[in-house]
């Protein structure tokens, strides 16, 4: 994951053993990103195959398991927009051999060797006795990605993420092929890098918490050395009162400013009537534009709610002088100013939506957090874009919507909605304004998540992502990524990934001294509440993020299978019904709930749940009820009536709704089960 562009797998396979040695050579083999990926593999093997494997690096191919040819050396300076990332992977006759025409394709290509390694199997799944351990299968892969912007934008002002944890990051966006860090260090509720041209920014804007120009530095040479780029955003003219305390002379009001405690779209906005702004901006982006070296700035420009500058008698007067109409058209004075300075000091600009607006220049890239219509309608003006509404990791949603998502193709649901209102439909993009679309991003908002779940907000979704940018549009079977996400997910873990161990220590936290397997078991068919209505409005920045709900992932794996088992269930004809193993999991669901109880009732930060606890309860027993009725064996003897339908319909309605900020996420597949009950008259 991603699945190659090209790949076919051949009978038989390679081991992976302690002999295990790599060659690496053509002109681009001295490239420090290749040595480093090279010195990375025998770590990674060992790691995942836990196996002694040392270093062993010769000097010609003879003998050695994996060849490594990288043709040529970059042209020009790397870590560019539309780097070439094609490789090939082949797997025969006891040889592995991955060859790219430049370094970059080589990382790639060792990131799929790598995740090729896996336990000997035979074609049935079960491990292959005749040759245990480790193993790759011989196999042909030409590969390449359909975008060149990939990226996740990650959010590190309203909960801050050390350097530490973004480098952790790096290494996951680097190994599903994830090639832009889009760095949104700045918002109200925190500045977080230190200038040392306008100090008093991270002084008082930050609490403390911002990273260095040492360390901004060390994280840009490791995302260089993982092939990711790094684009940073600083968000103005509004979602910027971080600024403020320390320079009060950029707002558009007077009075004292403190940074923002809490969230949402706040009043406070540059003043874009200024003179001083431009001045101040002009040496602020000069000093940000050589501590960070990509060729893109984000300017952010979203979510500017105009009612400072509307009130203001001295910025209505600038507007007036200048034969500004609006506020909308006073942002694009801002920008057009704001990009005069960015491309003064070398860089092309980057906004959110809300930048497009009539004489942007075409040399400014479009983030769409809006949806394929204005990405689409950018593209068509010839403007170039990524898409990021779909890929919001902070709603909470299944692996399976965002897969869904194709910046090329409009939602069926969207598309529904505006045949059902007579809205003309979006014809799709001609292969020339395709070229506009340079690809996506996901976005993980931090409001409601910080550094020690971060992982678990992230992984594995990201990864279905990632596939979605780089494997082709065709690529697109639910349970075939699914079924390969688990394992890409373990993987991931292996590399030192805590989606899963950081969110266990929270539940071990939670539990105290009590038994927190029970806990663990509880909440394995539970989810955080969808969308943004666990309402991030309730919380403030220094709310402790250490609830049920902050340590369990956003998707239930154990729920999901339950759904997709209900289905094959009921999709047998009637007469060959076994419900065995349906009714063998709401069993041990209903035990655990009860067993959870006491936990729940003893515990202050987690008596919120007991309701959660009840609805289980009532879901299994209805479950239960409902299969012993639909079951070949027992229907006979377990005839339900109309009343009891009623009365089941109405229950699992009640415990579909949200406990607290949790969902029971097997009430979907109980409400089948009741719905295929036929009531004896
Ligand atoms: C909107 S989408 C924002 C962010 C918030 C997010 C979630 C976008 C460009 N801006 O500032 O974090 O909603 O609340």
């Amino acid at each position: 994951m991603p699945w190659p562009a090209n790949i076919s797998v051949q009978p038989g396979s390679i081991p992976i053993t302690a002999d295990f040695a790599i060659s690496v050579s053509g002109a681009g083999a001295k490239d420090p990103r290749v040595t480093f990926a090279v010195d990375q593999i025998w770590p990674r093997l060992a790691r995942q195959t836990g196996q002694f494997i040392r270093p062993h690096l010769l000097p010609t191919s003879e003998g050695a398991t994996l060849t490594i040819v990288v043709e040529q050396r970059d042209h020009k300076p790397p870590q560019r927009l539309g780097d070439d990332e094609r490789y090939s992977l082949e797997a025969a006759d006891g040889r592995v051999r991955i060859a790219a025409d430049y370094p970059l394709g080589a990382l790639r290509g060792i990131e799929t060797f790598l995740q090729a390694v896996q336990q000997n199997t035979n074609a049935t799944g079960s491990t292959n006795a005749a040759s245990p351990g480790f193993a790759i299968s011989n196999l042909q892969i030409h590969d390449e990605p359909r975008f060149s912007w990939r990226g996740l934008s990650l959010d590190v002002s309203r909960h801050f993420i050390p350097a530490e944890e973004v480098k952790r990051t790096i290494d996951g966006l680097a190994a599903v092929k994830l090639n832009v860090l889009h760095w949104h260090l700045s918002d109200d509720q925190g500045f977080r890098v230190e200038s040392k041209r306008y100090p008093r920014l991270q002084q008082y804007g930050s609490n403390g918490q911002y990273y260095t120009q040492a360390e901004i530095r060390d994280v840009i040479a490791y995302a260089r050395d993982h092939g990711v780029r790094i684009v940073p955003e600083f968000d103005m003219p509004g979602h910027a009162t971080s600024w403020m305390p320390a320079y009060p002379m950029l707002a558009a009001r007077t009075g004292s400013f403190q940074i923002a405690p809490g969230f949402g779209i706040l009043s406070d906005l540059m003043d874009p009537a200024k003179e001083s702004t431009y001045r101040f901006l002009n040496n602020f982006v000069g000093e940000m534009a050589k501590l960070f070296p990509d060729e893109y700035f984000h300017i952010g420009g979203d979510e500017v709610a105009p009612r400072q500058w509307n009130e203001n008698p001295r910025i209505q007067a600038f507007m007036k002088k200048h034969h500004i109409t609006d506020a909308k058209a006073l942002q694009v004075y801002f920008n057009q100013r704001l990009l005069k300075i960015v491309e003064k000091h070398g860089k092309r600009m980057e906004g959110w939506d809300e930048v497009l607006q009539p004489d942007l220049p075409k040399s400014v890239i479009i983030q769409s957090w809006r949806g394929q219509e204005s990405l689409w309608q950018a593209a068509r003006e010839g403007y170039k874009g990524i898409l990021s509404a779909g890929y919001y990791l902070d709603l909470m949603r299944p692996a399976s919507y965002h897969y869904e998502i194709d910046p090329l193709v409009l939602p069926p649901e969207r598309k529904a909605l505006l045949e059902r209102q007579n809205k003309p439909i979006p014809a799709p993009l001609t292969p020339e304004e395709q070229k506009n679309i340079l690809g996506g991003e996901a976005a993980m908002w931090e409001e409601l998540a910080d550094a020690e779940n971060l992982d678990a907000k992230l992984w594995p979704r990201l990864a279905a992502i990632a596939e979605r940018f780089w494997s082709p549009q065709s690529v697109t079977d639910l349970n075939s990524m699914y079924a390969r996400l688990a394992p890409v997910n373990r993987w991931l873990e292996w590399l030192g990934l805590t989606q899963r161990s950081n969110l266990e220590l929270m539940r071990q936290r939670l539990a105290g001294s009590m038994d927190y397997a029970v806990l663990d078991r509880f909440a394995s068919i539970l989810e955080p509440v969808k969308g943004y209505s666990r309402g991030a409005g309730r919380y403030q920045t220094n709310t402790p993020l250490n609830r049920l709900v902050d340590s369990i992932p956003p998707e239930s794996n154990a729920a999901r299978q339950f759904r997709d088992a209900v289905e094959a269930y009921l999709a047998q004809p009637a007469a060959q019904r076994n419900s065995d193993q349906l009714r063998e999991h709401l069993t041990r669901w209903a035990e655990d709930a009860r067993e959870v109880r006491p936990i729940l009732q003893t515990n202050s930060l987690l008596t919120e749940n007991l309701p959660a606890a009840d609805a289980v309860a009532i879901l299994c027993q209805t479950g239960t009820e409902a299969l012993l009725s639909l079951d070949a064996a027992t229907a006979g003897a377990n005839p339900r009536d109309s009343a009891w339908k009623q009365r089941s319909t109405a229950a699992v309605q009640d415990a579909s709704t949200r406990k607290g900020d949790l969902l029971i996420q097997i009430a979907p597949g109980i409400a089948k089960l009741v719905d295929a009950v036929t009531p004896a008259q």
